[in-house]
C-alpha cells in the first residue's frame, strides 16, 4: 500500500502520539491560537480526524498579550492506568505543566505545574514511578535532556533535575521522548533547530536514568543533506508501535514552495516515516535516513484507503474543532450558525498582537480556491491570509457613507501595499463574493458582484513564509471584522483544494 505525506496537512507542528487499544491519539502545538493543542484520532496512522482540543478554557492557559509564536509550545500525549496526560510549555511564562482527562472526548483538567525549566516536556510512566523530561539545564547547570521524578497527583518534584543525555552535538537539543523497548530504554531527541538543519537523534540505555549510548549513525532521520528536495525541516519525532508490531516515527517537516525555493508558508506539518529495528536493537528510519513525500509499505493493508478532504465549508466543518481564534476572543462579537457567520468588529486590528474579531481555519495545501459571500452592514470585514500581525494579506469590503469598496491590502513587515480597490454601489442587503485563488507561489484576489468578476491583484506566498515572517506557525485563512461598529455576515464559505 502506498501512502502520501503529510498525513496531517497544514500548520499542526510538534506532533506527539500514543496508542490506546486500537486507536491512536495525536496532539500538536498551537502558540497564540485558541482553543489550544489540537487533538486528533486515527485507526491506522494514515487517516486522522480532529476530535477537539486539550486547552478549551482561559483558566487552563492565558494567551492575552502573548506574542505571535509565543504561548503553547510542543506537547506530549501519554496514557497511563486509564488516564490521558498532555504536558506542554507556556513559553511566554516559561512554565511547564500537564493536564489530564479520563475521557478523551471530554474536557481536560486544570494545569498541574512542574518546577523544571526548559521546553518540550515529556512524561514516562513505569510501574508507580513517573519521569518528567525537558530540555535545558539540570540543577547543576549542566545542559542537555533533563529528567526528574514527579508525583503525578500534584506535579511535585520527587528528585533533583539531572541531565541524562547531551545529544549528538547538534544545536537546540529538544523534543525528548523516552520509551522502553525489549528491556532497553530509548531516548529520542531533535537537534539542529526546527528549520533546514533539523534532525532526529537517539540513544539507549539499560537504565531510565542512563548512561545513554548514542546510536552510532545519528542522525537517524533528517533531510538536511537533500539539497533541492522540497521536503525539509524533518525532526521533532515521536516513536509509535502499531497494532501489527511495526514501528513508525510521526514527526514534523515542511514543504517548500519549490524544489529550489526555500520558503514555506503552510507551516510545519505531520509526517509518517517507517522504522525498522535490527537484530542488535538499533533502529533506522525512512529511506536511508530521510523521509519522503510518499512511501510504499507492505506493512499497511492494500485495502487501506488514504482519504483526503478537499472541500471545507461552514456546513461540513465544526466551529469548535476546525476553527480557531487569535488569543481569547470576545464571543459576544461572534454569531456562529450552521451555515452563516455574523461578526462584530472590536478596537483591535489585524496589525496588533491582540484578539481582533477573527475566526480562522488552517490553510492545508498550496492550490485552492477560497470564496465566500460577504454582506458588510457597516465598517470593514473580509478574508485574511494570516501568518502574524505583521504578515497578512487582506481582501475586504469597506462600507462608509460614500458607499462600498473592495480592497486588497498587503502587510509585509513594515511595508503596507498601496491598496488595490474597486468601488461598488451596494445596498445594505447586497453581498459581494470574495475570491482568493491560491497557488504554490502566489495568491490572486478577486471580487465578484452580479456575475462580474473583478481582479484585485496578486501577491507572492513567500512573503507570508516562515523564512520571512519568522516564528513557528503557518498561514491561517481568517474571516474578520475590523473596528468598533463594523458588522458583517459571511455565507457560502468554501475552500476547494485542487
Ligand atoms: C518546539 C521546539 C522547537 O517546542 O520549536 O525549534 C518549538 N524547536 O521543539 C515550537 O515549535
Amino acid at each position: 500500500m502506498r501512502y502520501n505525506n503529510p498525513v496531517i496537512k497544514g500548520f499542526y507542528p510538534d506532533p506527539s502520539v500514543c496508542k490506546v487499544d486500537d486507536t491512536y491519539y495525536l496532539v500538536c502545538s498551537s502558540f497564540q491560537y485558541f482553543p489550544g493543542i489540537p487533538l486528533f484520532e486515527s485507526k491506522d496512522l494514515i487517516n486522522w480526524k480532529q476530535i477537539g482540543h486539550c486547552l478549551t478554557r482561559p483558566t487552563q492557559i492565558q494567551l492575552e498579550q502573548i506574542s505571535s509564536s509565543g504561548g503553547v509550545f510542543a506537547p506530549t500525549i501519554r496514557y497511563d492506568q486509564g488516564r490521558f496526560y498532555v504536558t506542554t510549555t507556556n513559553d511566554t511564562t516559561r512554565q511547564n505543566f500537564y493536564i489530564w482527562t479520563d475521557n478523551i472526548y471530554g474536557e481536560w483538567s486544570e494545569p498541574v505545574f512542574v518546577d523544571q525549566g526548559g521546553i518540550d516536556p515529556d512524561l514516562y510512566f513505569e510501574e508507580d514511578r513517573v519521569y518528567f523530561m525537558s530540555n535545558g539545564e539540570d540543577d547543576e547547570g549542566i545542559p542537555g535532556i533533563v529528567q526528574c521524578q514527579i508525583d503525578i497527583a500534584s506535579g511535585r518534584k520527587l528528585t533533583p533535575s539531572r541531565t541524562i543525555w547531551q545529544g549528538s552535538g547538534g544545536r537546540y537539543l529538544e523534543s525528548p521522548h523516552m520509551y522502553k523497548i525489549n528491556g532497553r530504554y530509548y531516548l529520542l531527541a531533535a537537534e539542529g533547530g526546527t528549520e533546514y538543519g533539523h534532525m532526529e537523534t537517539y540513544a539507549r540505555s539499560h537504565s531510565v536514568n542512563g548512561p545513554f549510548e548514542a546510536y552510532p549513525l545519528n542522525p537517524v532521520l533528517t533531510n538536511r543533506n537533500l539539497g533541492g528536495y522540497e521536503l525539509q525541516g524533518v525532526g521533532h519525532a515521536d516513536l509509535i508501535e502499531d497494532r501489527q508490531g511495526n514501528w513508525w516515527l510521526l514527526h514534523l517537516a515542511f514543504r517548500q514552495i519549490g524544489r529550489w525555493q526555500t520558503y514555506h508558508h503552510l507551516g510545519r506539518e505531520v509526517f509518517l516515516t517507517p522504522v525498522t529495528f535490527d537484530e542488535e536493537g538499533w533502529f533506522t528510519a525512512g529511506h536511508e535516513g530521510t523521509t519522503l513525500m510518499t512511501f510504499e509499505s507492505d506493512r499497511l493493508p492494500d485495502s487501506l484507503i488514504q482519504a483526503e478532504q478537499k472541500l471545507y465549508t461552514f456546513d461540513n466543518t465544526d466551529w469548535n474543532i476546525d476553527w480557531c481564534y487569535l488569543r481569547h476572543p470576545s464571543f459576544a462579537n461572534y454569531t456562529l450558525e450552521p451555515n452563516r457567520l455574523l461578526l462584530r468588529g472590536n478596537e483591535t486590528t489585524l496589525n496588533e498582537a491582540g484578539s481582533p474579531t477573527f475566526i480562522g481555519i488552517r490553510q492545508k495545501d498550496f492550490d485552492a480556491e477560497i470564496s465566500c459571500d460577504l454582506q458588510v452592514h457597516a465598517g470593514q470585514a473580509g478574508i485574511t491570509l494570516y501568518m502574524d500581525e505583521q504578515h497578512h494579506y487582506d481582501l475586504s469590503v469597506d462600507r462608509d457613507d460614500s458607499g462600498c469598496k473592495v480592497i486588497q491590502q498587503l502587510t509585509i513587515g513594515s511595508i503596507r501595499s498601496i491598496p488595490n480597490e474597486a468601488a461598488f454601489a451596494l445596498d445594505n442587503n447586497q453581498s459581494v463574493t470574495l475570491i482568493i485563488r491560491a497557488e504554490r507561489e502566489r495568491y490572486r484576489f478577486f471580487a465578484c458582484i452580479e456575475d462580474q468578476e473583478i481582479p484585485l491583484g496578486s501577491a507572492q506566498t513567500k512573503y507570508l513564509s516562515s523564512e520571512v515572517a519568522g516564528g513557528f506557525t503557518g498561514v491561517v485563512i481568517g474571516l474578520y471584522a475590523s473596528g468598533i461598529g463594523s458588522t458583517a455576515t459571511f455565507s457560502n464559505f468554501q475552500i476547494q483544494y485542487i
